[in-house]
C-alpha cells in the first residue's frame, strides 16, 4: 500500500529517498523546479546529467520518461528526472503525464526508494490545467503497482495543495 501525503512548500527543502525533478528533454537544466533543485542540489547532478546526454541520451530524455542521477547536497539520496508534456487544448496529453509517474515510480522500485518526493508535473512553464493535472497525478499514483510506501506532493503554491487536496478526498 503506498500512502499519499500533501505537503505545500519548496520541494528542495524535502527530505525523500527520491525527489523528482520537472525536467525538460535536454536534462540540461532550466527554471521552475528545476531551476531550483539545480541550484540547491549543486553541480554534481548536472555533472551526472551531462554524462547521460553523453552515453544514453543523446537525442534527449523522451517525454513521459524518467532517469535518476544523484541528488547531489539535497536531502535525498536520488533526484528522478522526469519530463511532463506542454499542454495542449487540442491534443490530450494526459497519457503522457500519467506516465511521468508511473515511469518515476518504476525507476524508484528499481532504485529501492520508498519515500518519494513530487511535484506538480507540467503545471508551470508547460501550462498544464492544475485541476486536470492533480486528477491525472494522483489517479496514476493510486494504480501504479509499486514498493514505494510514501509518495509526497510537494505543492508549491496553496491553489495547487487546494486542487490535490481535493481530488484526494
Ligand atoms: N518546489 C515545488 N514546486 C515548485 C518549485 C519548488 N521549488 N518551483 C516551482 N514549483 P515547472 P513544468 C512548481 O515550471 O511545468 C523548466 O524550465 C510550480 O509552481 O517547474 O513541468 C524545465 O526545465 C508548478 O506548479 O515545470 C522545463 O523546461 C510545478 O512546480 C519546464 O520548466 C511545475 O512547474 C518544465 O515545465
Amino acid at each position: 500500500m503506498t500512502v499519499i501525503e500533501l505537503v505545500q512548500g519548496d520541494i528542495t527543502r524535502e527530505s525523500a529517498d527520491a525527489i523528482v525533478n520537472a525536467a525538460n528533454s535536454s536534462l540540461l537544466g532550466g527554471g521552475g523546479v528545476d531551476g531550483a533543485i539545480h541550484r540547491r542540489g549543486g553541480p554534481a547532478i548536472l555533472e551526472e546529467c551531462r554524462r547521460l546526454r553523453a552515453s544514453r541520451y543523446g537525442k534527449g530524455l523522451a517525454t513521459g520518461k524518467a532517469v535518476a542521477t544523484t541528488a547531489g547536497d539535497l536531502d535525498a539520496r536520488w533526484v528522478i528526472h522526469t519530463v511532463g508534456p506542454v499542454f495542449s487544448a487540442t491534443e490530450d496529453r494526459s497519457g503522457l503525464l500519467a506516465s511521468c509517474y508511473r515511469e518515476s515510480l518504476r525507476i524508484a522500485d528499481e532504485l529501492g526508494a520508498r519515500t518519494v518526493a513530487f511535484p506538480a508535473i507540467s503545471t508551470g512553464v508547460y501550462r498544464y490545467p492544475i485541476k486536470d493535472a492533480a486528477r491525472i497525478a494522483v489517479d496514476a499514483v493510486r494504480a501504479a503497482k509499486t514498493d514505494v510506501e510514501e509518495v509526497r506532493f510537494v505543492l508549491f503554491d496553496e491553489r495547487a495543495y487546494e486542487a490535490f487536496a481535493a481530488r484526494l478526498r
